[in-house]
């Protein structure tokens, strides 16, 4: 389980601007799992420097362990091979049973203030970004086995609104401005 000092997930996007208002969509369409691996958790869009912490984690909701050795993850752009971490939490591609895979890339920065479960795994990507990177605005996440059956996706895509009353006072300071 991620465990951090500031969680900042998928359902926890803080607001970004004045005067506008950020509902996330969020479409998850859970696949006719083979073995089923849940896509849990996406930070696409952290607080600190997007090149060095983003990540994914899986959930194993099975009583049995799992292994994702040869599995891949594709997003919008590019498909990755997940690799076990031999340099954090348990150095196995074994996602326990009921635990969870933290997948990130070979820049990440994210162990440097992070502890976990002991039901954890941590993973690599096979280069420095995932996928190409997780859009902040939009992207998709595909999960496969070493068989090439699908196992999850998710999709997201951020729709930006304006808050009525804020619409209106902003017209109104237009109107005034132009008298
Ligand atoms: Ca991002
Ligand atoms: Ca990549
Ligand atoms: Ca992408």
């Amino acid at each position: 389980m991620w465990r951090t000092a500031d969680p900042h997930t998928r359902v926890q996007i803080p607001l970004r601007l004045l005067f506008l208002l950020f509902f996330l969509f969020l479409i998850s369409t859970f696949a006719k799992a083979k073995q089923n691996i849940l896509i849990n958790e996406v930070m696409y869009d952290p607080i600190e420097d997007d090149n060095y912490f983003e990540w994914i984690e899986l959930y194993n909701p099975n009583n049995t362990s799992v292994n994702v050795s040869g599995w891949t993850i594709t997003d919008n752009y590019a498909l990755d091979f997940l690799e076990v971490d031999l340099d954090h939490c348990n150095c196995s591609t074994f996602i326990p049973p009921e635990g969870f895979a933290i997948i990130t890339d070979h820049g990440t920065q994210i162990y440097n203030n992070t502890t976990f479960s002991n039901n954890t795994i941590c993973l690599y990507v096979d280069d420095k970004s995932i996928g190409n990177g997780l859009g902040n605005s939009g992207d998709k996440l595909i999960l496969k086995n070493n068989l090439n059956e699908t196992i999850d996706s998710i999709e997201w895509e951020l729709i930006i609104m304006i808050h009525k009353a804020v619409l209106q006072s902003l017209l109104m300071k237009v109107l005034l401005f132009q008298d």
